[in-house]
């Protein structure tokens, strides 16, 4: 419902928000990794016409205080990420200054006058480096069974060290934010996937009451996790806003969002797998270090990446005993924040290449050995060996959907004929479980104080019939609008034109928790869902007054409401609406309330697994080691399909981007911290002729725990895509001796290596 609109650029983005007498703000940002800062010298930025402030952290630190995101556990060393750099800049691209100026242009000119005199000081810039110096953000340490002795009696042990570079979301549009404060009111329009929680973060930085605190979430270029983040930036610009007293806009350009943003992934894992000689796992044991950078991020901090990719290692399989130790060390770099597939893209990627070298090992096929391995479906609920428990799943059946979509053994035929004329071409699995649709239990057992963990909507029929939805959670592309509408429509019994969802306001949206970790769906179902049969069960109530009949007995359809078998006993769902918010002499028959609108607070049961299969075949190029995607086929199951055209379409974005990082994207630092990928020309991305066409399977388990038995599925295409690219090349170059353990997959490792 949403798409005319924005493919006709008709959406309306934070940079389209226009404001009278507003500035526009650049900010001033540390070219070295690690610097004190001794002076800020903005006289010359000043003497420009039209150049109205610039402010240091002295200047903020009387009205703004430091995010300091909390993880109410034990091994967790809290940082205060300041709106400014307070002293010490901490990582190459940190914001030091902030100018503001009548125009985006002048600002933009003027910081390049903002003179400020560093001292370099030594960079951490690497894992080794920030481990050596005992720079530990986070660490957890899990043991589960007698790890030891399943070692002991293994026949197959299998020993390797993986790594993930560093990457960046790149949503298309970047960050960006405007903040006006009345005098009484801040309010912000942000490029949020977390409307509420950005409002509590900015009363608390900011010292005011969350009533005071108004936030508004326009259409949303895409988000892709980044945009769950509060940032100092977002904090300095609301704090000049008050301080001007005029409304500030910043607009991140793409420089910026390579070098400040929040990054992702950035961690190597020491894995060993223990197997009996005949492929089934006995136990595995891990240590993952990730590389935090230079302060934890609202909310989430730096320990999400690690815990989340130990957490859902064991995967679909049945590993009996696991250990595993979780750290997050501190370098001079940006900090690590979520990215879709956030800690479950490393898990899969370290899974599924341990599975293939197992069955190598074993003499076995890699479908085999996962046949081997897969949880049977009689036996969910299962716990898996991190003490995860998945609610439902039949993976043997998704792997016999997808080997028949396939054609599995037809491509094994191929491939044979295609190295017997000395073409590298490999064929790669990957089976993966994706942590979907948590609630407040999951967020509380973590100790993640500033998520709340609810998420809420109201469903308002007004007196023309029309319906408007309100919720706590924004849509950054994974059409929401129209799967919403969709819910909203099929319980109302209204057409779908006639429901609109609105651009989420924290003045009127209930207060929830935002769109992220791929809970939007169980969301809608808990929430929207439910106020529309709350909705629908007062116009029920009120037409069987009106019809004489049960409210059982009334059936809403197609705008009209009539009594079960009698369709001309009927009454129009708009005069019902009209009744209901202008009652008739002596009130709503039965002394029904007025109004017709019902908002639902809903605490996800969650977590609820999805899971995926996915198979990737490609082509490495001998002599440059470009890797091409043949063909991708994959089966998934997130429970039943609320809309098949947005899951394919969010399989088919997620799938591109696990391409990416598994080929492409990589975020480079020299051994100072020194950012040497600053623009796309650096960091390379996807484009659209190197993404395969798709082939697509659904297998429906409901989860027996969320409404409607739906499981999130938005992250799972770069869960998956990685690992199975991953073992497709790594099949691929078998032939030349090389082993794939570290992504992305560069092409000079591949390139003529025979
Ligand atoms: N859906 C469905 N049936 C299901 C499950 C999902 O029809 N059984 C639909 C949902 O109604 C929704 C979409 O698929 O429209 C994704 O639902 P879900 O998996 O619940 O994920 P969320 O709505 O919570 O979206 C978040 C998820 C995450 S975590 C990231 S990151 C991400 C993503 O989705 N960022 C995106 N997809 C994105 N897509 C776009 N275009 N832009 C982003 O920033």
């Amino acid at each position: 419902m949403e798409d005319p609109r924005l493919l006709r650029g008709r959406g309306r983005y934070v940079d389209d928000v226009v404001l009278p007498r507003m500035l526009s703000l650049a900010f001033v940002r540390s070219p070295h990794a690690h610097a004190a800062i001794r002076a800020v010298d903005a006289r010359a930025a000043l003497a420009l016409d039209g150049v109205v402030a610039v402010f240091t952290a002295a200047a903020l630190r009387q009205v703004a205080r430091p995010l300091v995101p909390r993880l109410e556990c034990d091994g967790f060393t809290p940082t205060a990420w300041p709106p400014l750099a307070d002293g010490i800049a901490r990582f190459c691209g940190e914001a030091v200054a902030a100018v503001v100026a009548e125009s985006a242009y002048l600002a933009a000119d003027a910081r390049e006058l903002v003179a400020v005199d560093y001292e370099p000081l030594p960079a951490v810039a690497s894992l080794d480096a920030a481990l050596a110096a005992n720079r530990i953000l986070f660490r957890r340490d899990y043991r589960n069974g007698d790890v030891d002795g399943a070692f002991a009696k293994a026949a197959i042990v299998v020993r390797e060290t993986f790594e993930h570079g560093r990457c960046a979301a790149s949503p298309l549009e970047p960050r960006g934010v405007v903040a006006e404060w009345d005098g009484e009111t801040l309010t912000v329009w942000a490029s949020t996937q977390t409307p509420s929680i950005m409002r509590a973060a900015l009363a608390r930085a900011l010292d005011l009451a969350e009533t005071r605190v108004r936030v508004l979430a326009p259409d949303v270029g895409g988000g892709f996790g980044l945009k769950m983040h509060v940032f100092p930036e977002d904090v300095a610009v609301a704090a000049i806003a008050r301080l001007t007293g005029r409304p500030v806009k910043w607009v991140e350009a793409r420089r910026e969002n390579l070098a400040a943003a929040s990054q992702a992934r950035a961690q190597r894992m020491e894995v060993e797998v223990a197997a009996a000689a005949d492929g089934v796992l006995l136990g595995l044991r891990a240590r993952a270090i990730s590389d935090g950078g230079a302060y934890h991020v609202y909310p989430i901090t730096g320990a999400l990446e690690p815990l989340g990719s130990t957490g859902i290692l064991p995967g679909p399989y049945r590993t009996p005993v696991y250990a595993y130790d979780a750290v997050t060390v501190a370098t001079n770099k940006p900090p690590l924040g979520a990215y879709r597939g956030v800690g479950m893209t490393m898990g899969a990627f370290v899974m599924e290449r341990l599975l293939d070298v197992v069955a190598e090992r074993a003499g076995l096929d890699p479908v085999e050995v996962r046949r081997r391995n897969l949880i049977p479906r009689e036996a969910y609920p299962f716990t898996s060996a991190s003490g995860l428990t998945y609610d439902s799943g039949d993976f043997p059946k998704a792997l016999g959907q997808l080997l028949a979509v396939a054609r599995y053994d037809e491509l094994r035929y191929q491939q044979q004929a295609a190295r017997a004329a000395g073409r590298l071409v490999g064929v790669g699995l990957a089976c993966y479980t994706e942590y979907t649709g948590m609630g407040a239990d999951v967020f509380r057992r973590r100790g993640m104080a500033d998520v709340p963990g609810i998420e809420a909507a109201t469903v308002t029929m007004d007196p023309d019939g029309t319906v408007r939805c309100l919720t706590s959670f924004p849509s950054q592309g994974q059409g929401h609008a129209t799967t919403v509408s969709q819910l909203v429509a099929d319980r109302l019994g209204v057409p779908l034109g006639s429901i609109s969802v609105e651009p989420v306001d924290t003045l009127a949206a209930p207060r929830g928790s935002g769109t992220f970790g791929s809970r939007g769906a169980v969301a809608m179902l808990g929430t929207a869902a439910a106020a529309a049969n709350r909705v629908r069960t007062k116009i029920q109530t009120l037409a069987a007054h009106l019809l004489e009949a049960s409210p059982a007995d009334v059936v809403l359809d197609e705008g009209s409401a009539h009594v079960r078998g009698f369709p001309d006993r009927a009454v129009a769902v708009t005069e019902l609406a009209r009744l209901a918010w202008a009652p008739p002499l002596g009130g709503l028959p039965g002394g029904l309330p007025p109004g017709l609108d019902a908002t639902v607070y809903f605490n996800p049961p969650g977590p609820t697994f999805s899971g995926a299969i996915h198979l990737a075949v490609v082509e490495v190029d001998r002599e440059t080691g470009r890797v091409a995607v043949l063909r991708y086929a994959l089966v998934e199951d997130c429970g039943p399909v609320i809309n098949p055209t947005i899951v394919e379409g969010q399989i088919h974005g997620a799938v591109a981007q696990g391409l990416g990082e598994a080929l492409l994207e990589a975020i480079v630092y020299d051994a100072d911290g020194q950012l040497l990928t600053a623009t796309l020309m650096d960091y390379a991305l996807p484009k659209a002729d190197s993404v395969p066409a798709f082939e697509i399977g659904h297998l429906e388990m409901p989860s027996p725990a969320m409404p409607g038995g739906v499981k999130g599925m938005g992250e799972g295409g770069t869960i998956g895509a990685p690992a199975a690219i991953a073992n497709a090349v790594a099949d691929a170059v078998r032939p030349l001796g090389l082993t794939i353990t570290r992504l992305p997959i560069r092409s000079e490792y591949l390139a003529n290596k025979a």
